[in-house]
């Protein structure tokens, strides 16, 4: 611990970025990274840093263990006074009590943030307090929780178990923890039946031996009967005579910290590491979500080009529709007379009826609405199959199924807007074309309703490669009729207005998909990316450069 100075703020950052990381999506490595999290936050908080900014604070001995090991009877035993209740007790909301002198009173007043009710008492050596913590197999998570936050708040463990429970997993997995981090720990190996106290205290120091916990001083309590709820003065003196002497030596105490601290600061590299990789992978799962998404969206532009350029549009109404429309010869009588512009006022004027050219138009409008929401819907579905088989995808998906599965609830409407902005655009693209030049006036001669309409055709029919020739025979008109639209669409005027009039329905189309897309993007807006595992592997190393 060369710079301690910097060691806390340092330690601070990682604890704040931990906390901040968001777990928004369900991958394999997210639980244990959460627990992994909680666990690193709570003993920055309880431990490491109440601990570097107090060296001196009084020594946090934990009494933890399993369920009727004897932990409170022990403790009040240890006093010789009732602080805590012994007995089997519903598990339920009591908090921890934590027992120290009067003088040290001020150490647990409001640094540690530990849930638990302090309490003092005149026979709790001074530089010392004890905790009776929940048990460590309860019944109830909550409570498991608690005791293992205890523990990882501790500067040394004294560990309580049975003659019928010292062989237990949960424990274990506590005590191997333990020894992985060096912390430092007493045994107590409690409720023993007198005549097994030999056999039995050779079999758990053997297995504390084989787990690389050789050094902890273990202690054996027989069981015997209670005088007051009291353990007899015989079989608690050792371990109270041991306390005391720890307290009273700050040397020892000292040791004890350090040992502790030093192996909770080291521990911290590895569990970072963890969360760090579980964090890679949230970002990995997020990637490749907005990347299924971006292509289901991709696909739905380009079947919405397809759909444009293949023709189909020209085909069924719209092409009943444009043989009305050019089919009455009437459009063909204006068109080569150029009174187009006059009959198209008149028409609409006279019968308040549709013109053709604006039942062609409005037939257009329902065929790209149709192509559009086409698209729409099978990008949507295409997204949600995807992500329901990608890490973290079923997870965001689930309770949306059904609103994510189909276009957005604004979808109707705006693609209807979508296709009579383009459309308007059209006619305006048409109003404007080259003033003043001699195309613009032929154009017009059409009336603009009916210009605009060829534009519009021509949008298609080019795209998919149909000749102006192809057109008319589409049209179904005469020989001449055919000559006449063959010029019209061969016309470079027209050609590049229903060039320009594409390239906006393209534009117009990526800006409505864009809104749908956004509609699975948005979900993962706030996930986790590789800026966060960075920061993190970042931090992780400066605590480790500061604590030395
Ligand atoms: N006779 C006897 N009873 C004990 C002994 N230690 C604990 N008990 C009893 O066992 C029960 C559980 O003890 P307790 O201290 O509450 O265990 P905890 O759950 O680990 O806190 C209580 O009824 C105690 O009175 C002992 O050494 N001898
Ligand atoms: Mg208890």
């Amino acid at each position: 611990m060369t710079s301690a100075g910097t060691l806390p703020e340092d330690l601070a950052r990682l604890r704040d970025q931990l906390a901040a990381v968001p777990f928004a999506l369900d991958t394999p490595g997210r639980d244990a990274a959460v627990r992994a999290v909680r666990s690193v936050v709570d003993q920055v908080d309880d431990h490491l840093l109440p601990r570097l900014r107090d060296v001196d604070a009084p020594l946090l001995v934990v009494v933890g263990g399993s369920t009727g090991a004897g932990k409170s009877t022990l403790v009040n035993s240890l006093l010789q006074a009732e602080v805590t209740r012994a007995g089997v007790l519903r598990p339920t909301t009591r908090t921890p009590v934590l027992v120290c002198a009067p003088a040290d009173r001020g150490a647990f007043a409001d640094d540690r943030v530990l849930p638990v009710q302090v309490q003092t008492h005149p026979a709790v050596p001074e530089g010392l307090a004890l905790v009776d913590a929940p048990d460590v197999d309860s019944v109830v998570e909550a409570n498991r929780e608690l005791a293992g936050q205890l523990l990882s708040a501790a500067d040394l463990w004294v560990f309580v178990t049975t003659a019928a429970r010292y062989a237990d997993a949960v424990p274990w997995d506590l005590l191997r923890t333990a020894a992985e981090r060096g912390t430092a720990l007493a045994v107590v190996l409690d409720r023993v039946p007198p005549e097994a106290t030999r056999e039995v205290a050779a079999d758990l120091a053997g297995m504390l031996e084989r787990a690389g916990l050789s050094q902890a001083r273990l202690w054996v309590v027989e069981e015997r009967p209670l005088a007051d709820g009291f353990l007899p003065e015989d079989q608690v003196a050792p371990l109270r005579g041991w306390l005391r002497d720890l307290a009273a030596d700050s040397g020892a105490r000292a040791e004890v910290v350090r040992q502790t601290l030093v192996g909770a600061l080291a521990s911290l590299d590895d569990r970072v590491a963890g969360v760090a990789r579980a964090v890679d992978e949230q970002a990995a799962a997020a990637s490749a979500l907005r990347t299924a998404a971006d292509a289901a969206y991709g696909r739905a532009a380009t079947s919405v080009d397809d759909g444009v350029r293949s023709g189909t549009l020209l085909r069924g109404e719209v092409l009943a529709r444009w043989q009305e429309f050019v089919g009455t010869g009437e459009w063909m009588r204006s068109l080569q007379a150029g009174i187009g512009r006059l009959r198209d006022r008149v028409t609409a004027a006279v019968t308040g009826r549709a013109t053709p050219a604006q039942d062609l138009t409005g037939a257009l409008e329902s065929g790209v609405e149709r192509l559009l929401r086409s698209a729409a819907e099978t990008a949507a579905e295409d997204t949600v199959t995807a992500w329901r088989g990608l890490p973290g995808g079923a997870g965001v998906v689930a309770g949306r199924e059904r609103e994510l599965s189909t276009v957005g609830p604004a979808f109707t409407e705006d693609a209807g807007r979508t296709v009579r902005d383009w459309q308007g655009a059209v006619l305006d693209l048409v109003r404007g074309e080259g003033a003043g030049k001699r195309s613009r006036a032929r154009l017009l001669s059409w009336g603009v309703n009916g210009a605009g309409a060829v534009v519009m055709v021509a949008v298609f029919a080019q795209t998919a490669g149909l000749s102006g020739a192809e057109v008319a025979v589409a049209g179904g008109t005469t020989v001449v009729g055919q000559r006449v639209l063959e010029a019209v669409f061969g016309d470079s005027a027209v050609r590049q207005l229903a060039e320009r009039a594409r390239r906006d329905l393209d534009e117009r189309t990526e800006a409505l998909l864009h809104v749908e897309h956004r509609r699975f993007t948005e979900l993962l807006d706030g996930t986790a990316g590789p800026d966060d595992a960075a920061a993190l592997r970042e931090s992780a190393a400066t605590v480790a450069r500061a604590r030395g």
